[in-house]
């Protein structure tokens, strides 16, 4: 008998696949719509680090799924690529000069080389890698349409700033407030950039959620993250100091107009623009101070709850429409100016905030809701009754609402409005590794962007890829490529020379899979038309906004402009759980890196410097604990069939689970052992008729039970179920003396798509000569698959009396005798005269006593 022989059969069918282009997509018109599955994986930025055991899980499902979907009649588009502009290569070449691209292009190679050795079904053929010209020149010609409907604008904003390196740097790049190069501490600086209006696609970005089969906490998180918030914009008059209107106003953004009879007082942000109009000449002082404080600040330091309310009084009153009373006007940081009107009235009695601040300054708390705490200690936030409200007392919230707007709306001092927490994009980065934007400042014309004839705008060579200091990309250094013709009117002007951020090239790259090689359009029409939308996206949850956010935005522009034909991209998401590793710990709760730990005689670990026994918990995967698992060790020591198999079968694909090495034993031996039965005589017996031999009858049972158990749950992604009934399976076909050929060439088709390269070398070993990529997927007699014995119940005189086990189809007369013998049915049978016995196959006997 020989050994499972993974170390020559992985790579070649490997070589098979990529020879044969096995799994080349093609534009099939034969397939109808609904037999068209696009399949993705969120692609992976090449690192230098390799591949990271995380990686392989989630390619694991969508080819697991895509192989079952090719064998039961699908045209899958199943495509990888690589994610490749980004900082860890630009910095690299800042250390050491080596040109960024060398150094993707080596890793995406060293990459390409590991997912390949996993043998996953991929088209290679459509293998995009956004740093590529023929890749960026249409991110740079989508970046175009934005500009052209006015959604990319130019403006001042602060970004991080290290004065030590002298850079701006992305928000990844500050940990703890420091420069995670240097350590020096980050400032902000406020430089120009440029931005996208993914504002103007709020509303849509959170009402086309509902239509989506996603996980409900990443809905939930983009909503959070769009915060769509209806309430009321109102319009208070400022007074004079003898308390008499001016013609000077002040609008808020409140959720809660129904509250207007509690606002006791109002607060501006720091930085509105009303400041210097209501500031009173005793008051400028102490105003100007404050600005300049909470300038240092941060939103987060200023709207933190916890954080003790600071403000000062502006020296000004307004008028509460409601009452005609004066109310003071503050100005305070915990409001910010980029949210609604950066003004509130405030009702301390009601929201915490403002209740704090009014403790702290002695305004005065008014209850307009009834409370079921007094106010004066204590804000009451829930609902209430409204009361001290006049022509709202005795109302609930939602009718308040109402009456108050209709009370607004006629005095035209209010109108119901919409906010949204999301923030317009802020898009430039000034670094060299990114795509160029493609847009000429000219000093007759203004901005200008480049012919689109023209792109792509390639990257230019730099001498160092250090960035200015200035708050320029290294680019601005290069006089060559910055000067340049206006493309309008031909006289000398610049080039941008910010560069995109990296989701850029993410936001879209599912659209060029389908149409890789175009050099005309960025996809062309039909191809769209045929794939989209994407029907299962697989990845890590850390993408539950920004990417999925930026893509969706990008997605409903392109359809705005017509070259899409859906609204949204993704149209189902699964997010795979992450893969952990045991970790140890000291009583005082310090970890103990693995190599310094040791299980003894005991079962129990210990630190071995120390003989301090540890405690195992489960912990991320880190270099300095080194509990990192490498896939290519695991690949070498039990092949890329245990390894995917392991991944599948270490729990549900949603949730978090740590690496086990006594996992991946297992499944190897699994693997052996399905070796091993191939190894047995086969047999020809005829599976669908009837059997005699009771370990035959068995066997099928058991093997109906998996086939059937192994479609529902690939189907349903519930991979590790479908693995722990094919190991029932082979238990049972290993105690067999020959194993039925109808059998196991069904069980290989659907082993497959977990090992597809034992799947190929068995399905060869039967006497096959094609691949099994696209083999029918096997059905079943469900009637095998049924337990084989029935419940019979015994009835006496009309009471159910016992039950009993019996085959199906088990004869009458053993049915009768059977019911007569039980002791339950003795009882109320034994002395008496039988009248009648009914027999029902299978179900029921009912005996009839006098
Ligand atoms: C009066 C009021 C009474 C409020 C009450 C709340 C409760 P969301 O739901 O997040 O949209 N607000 C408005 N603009 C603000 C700003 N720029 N900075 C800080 N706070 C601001 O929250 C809207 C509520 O947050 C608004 O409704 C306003 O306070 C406050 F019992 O107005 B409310
Ligand atoms: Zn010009």
């Amino acid at each position: 008998m020989s050994k499972y022989p993974f170390e020559s059969i992985e790579p070649k069918w490997q070589k098979y696949w990529d020879e044969h282009k096995t799994f080349k997509a093609t534009e099939d018109e034969k397939f109808p719509p609904e037999k068209r599955m696009y399949v993705l994986d969120m692609f992976p930025y090449p690192s230098a680090a390799g591949l990271h055991v995380g990686h392989p899980e989630g390619y694991t499902a969508t080819d697991i799924y895509c192989r079952y979907l090719r064998m039961n009649g699908y045209n899958v588009l199943h495509p990888m690529g690589y994610d490749a502009f980004g900082l860890p290569a630009e910095n690299y070449a800042i250390k050491t000069g080596t040109h960024p691209k060398t150094t993707t292009n080596a890793n995406i190679e060293h990459f390409t080389q590991q997912i390949k050795s996993l043998g996953f079904s991929y088209d290679w053929d459509r293998c995009v890698s956004t740093c590529e010209p023929d890749y960026y020149k249409w991110t740079q010609w989508i970046f175009l349409q934005l500009y052209k409907k006015g959604l990319a604008y130019e403006a001042q904003t602060p970004i991080n700033w290290c004065p030590s390196c002298m850079t701006g740097l992305a928000n990844e790049e500050v940990k703890d407030g420091k420069c995670d190069r240097c350590g020096a501490e980050v400032t902000h600086k406020t430089i120009r950039q440029w931005i996208l209006k993914i504002t103007d696609y709020a509303d849509r970005l959170d009402a086309d959620l509902e239509g989506l089969d996603w996980p409900e906490s990443v809905k939930a998180m983009q909503h959070n993250w769009i915060g769509k918030s209806t309430g009321a914009e109102v319009t208070f008059t400022v007074a004079d100091k003898d308390g008499k209107p001016t013609d000077n106003k002040l609008t808020v953004y409140t959720t809660r107009c129904d509250t207007l009879f509690g606002a006791t007082y109002m607060v501006v942000s720091p930085e509105h623009k009303i400041i210097p109009e209501i500031t009173t000449a005793e008051q400028a002082d102490a105003v100007k101070a404050y600005q300049e404080a909470a300038a240092k600040k941060s939103d987060l330091e200023r709207t933190d709850l916890a954080k003790d309310k600071t403000g000062v009084f502006s020296g000004s009153y307004a008028i509460n429409p409601v009452n005609g009373k004066l109310i003071p006007i503050w100005i305070a940081d915990y409001v910010l100016i980029s949210y609604g009107t950066g003004a509130i009235m405030a009702v301390p009695a009601h929201d915490d905030r403002d209740w704090e601040f009014a403790k702290k300054f002695n305004l005065p708390i008014i209850e307009v809701l009834k409370s079921e705490v007094d106010v004066q200690t204590q804000a009451w936030t829930q609902d209430g009754i409204h009361v001290n409200s006049e022509f709202l007392d005795g109302l609930n919230k939602a009718d308040a609402i109402a009456k108050m707007l209709e009370f607004l709306e006629e005095k035209k001092i209010g109108r119901k409005a919409i906010n949204y927490k999301l923030r317009d994009w802020v898009y430039s980065r000034q670094r060299y590794w990114g795509e160029p934007i493609p847009l000429v400042h000219c000093p007759d014309c203004g901005t200008v962007p480049v012919p689109e004839e023209e792109l792509p705008l390639k990257l230019p060579e730099v001498k160092s890829y250090q960035p200015t200091g200035t708050g320029e990309s290294p680019l601005a250094a290069i006089d060559e490529w910055v000067n340049c013709k206006c493309p309008k009117c031909g006289k000398p002007a610049k080039r941008e020379t910010n560069t995109m951020p990296q989701w850029g090239g993410s936001c879209w790259y599912y659209l060029r899979y389908l149409d890789p090689h175009n050099d005309k359009q960025f996809c062309a029409a039909d191809k769209e038309k045929y794939w989209m939308p994407v029907d299962l996206y697989i990845g890590g949850a850390e993408h539950a906004v920004l990417h999925l956010l930026y893509a969706r935005f990008w997605h409903k522009v392109l359809y705005d402009i017509g070259v899409v034909s859906t609204k949204e991209p993704f149209q189902r998401l699964v997010n795979q759980g992450m893969i952990t590793s045991f970790a140890f710990q000291r009583k005082n709760k310090t970890l103990v890196p693995v190599d310094e730990v040791e299980q003894r005689e005991d079962g129990k670990y210990y630190e071995k410097a120390t003989n301090e026994e540890l405690e195992q918990i489960v912990a991320k995967m880190s270099k300095s604990l080194k509990n990192v698992v490498n896939p290519d060790d695991e690949i070498k020591a039990y092949g890329a069939d245990s390894v995917r198999m392991y991944e599948m079968f270490m729990g549900p694909l949603t949730m978090s689970k740590p690496w086990a090495t006594q996992g991946i034993v297992g499944i190897h031996r699994f693997l052996e052992k399905v070796w091993s039965v191939s190894e047995k005589p086969m047999a020809d017996i005829d599976i669908t008729g009837k059997l005699e031999d009771k370990a035959l009858i068995s066997a099928r049972k058991t093997f109906a039970q998996t086939i059937k158990k192994v479609t529902d749950d690939t189907a349903t992604l519930n991979f590790n179920t479908a693995i722990s009934q094919m190991m029932i399976f082979i238990n049972e076909l290993s105690k067999l003396p020959e194993v039925p050929k109808a059998m196991w060439s069904d069980f290989v088709k659907v082993l497959s798509p977990y090992a597809p390269h034992l799947g190929e070398e068995l399905w060869e070993k039967l006497g096959n000569k094609e691949s099994i990529a696209y083999v029918a997927w096997p059905t079943v007699n469900a009637d095998f698959a049924k337990d084989d014995t029935k419940q019979i119940v015994v009835m006496v005189n009309g009471k159910k009396r016992d039950t009993f086990e019996a085959a199906p189809g088990t004869a009458d007369d053993v049915l009768k005798e059977t019911a007569f013998a039980r002791d339950g049915v003795k009882k109320f049978t034994d002395g008496h005269e039988v009248v009648k016995v009914i027999i029902v196959k299978d179900k029921l006997v009912n005996i009839v006593v006098k």
